[in-house]
């Protein structure tokens, strides 16, 4: 898809990566639901075969690590976050809430946080389908958050939670690793408090061996 972001580099195909490392996937329950908790008047579960039913959408985008990598033209198809905000969430909030901030949760406890209007840009979806094909273990199945723009940290895969806030959540992760609160690829916003050129190269140190582990982990080599 032409040029990358700044820091980025193009990679072969599209590991399965994260902080599972060596874990294998969650396993998907029988009749998976997305939790909707936060500023919601009640919380409750959305069947994911009711976000199935919901009017889908198409996106062709590259995927970005924050580590350095880029996975090219991925073919992702879901249901767009903005028709679920509406079509879901919105009527269910308290009249007169402003959401502010949106955070998702993954099966495997992964979560991030983006600002909600974010969340709302054209080509942030919840995703059923990679290259025409139901998501598979490796890349988040039953459904996964895709925000192409944001770093890959904010696409969090298993996706079993969401919630709408009214206000900005207190940053609970540490120095070292912290995550941008915008995340936006192409202003290299890599990390929380240091610019994105300066943390690149120690950043890059973890492709390696996070490759490693996570594809031990992956249904490809499972034992
Ligand atoms: N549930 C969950 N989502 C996650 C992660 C994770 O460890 N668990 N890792 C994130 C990171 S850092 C990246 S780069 C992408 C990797 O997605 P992939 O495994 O489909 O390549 O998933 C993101 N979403
Ligand atoms: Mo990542």
């Amino acid at each position: 898809m032409g040029r990358l972001p700044p820091g980025q580099r193009r990679i072969e195909g599209f590991p399965r990566f994260g902080s599972h490392l060596s874990r294998p996937a969650p396993v998907v329950p029988d009749d998976p639901v997305i939790e909707l908790r936060g500023a919601v008047t009640e919380e409750f579960d959305l069947p994911l075969a009711a976000l199935a039913a919901l009017p889908r959408t198409e996106i062709t985008a590259d995927f970005h690590c924050v580590a350095g990598w880029t996975a090219t033209d991925l073919r992702w198809e879901g249901v767009s976050f903005a028709t679920l905000y509406r079509a879901v969430i919105e009527p269910a909030l308290p009249p007169g809430t402003t959401i502010t901030h949106v955070r998702c949760r993954g099966l495997d406890g992964w979560e991030s946080v983006v600002t909600i209007d974010d969340a709302m840009a054209d080509d942030v979806l919840i995703a059923l389908n990679l290259g025409g094909r139901p998501l598979d273990s490796d890349h988040g199945a039953p459904v996964r958050l895709v925000s192409p723009g944001q770093y890959g940290y904010i696409s969090v895969k298993h996706l079993s939670r969401i919630e709408p806030l009214a206000t900005a959540p207190a940053n609970t992760e540490g120095p070292l690793l912290r995550s941008h609160p915008r995340a936006r690829v192409w202003a290299e916003e890599r990390h929380g408090l240091v610019p994105g050129r300066v943390v690149r190269p120690f950043y890059r140190l973890f492709i390696r061996p996070i490759r490693i582990l996570s594809a031990r982990g992956g249904i490809t080599r499972r034992r």
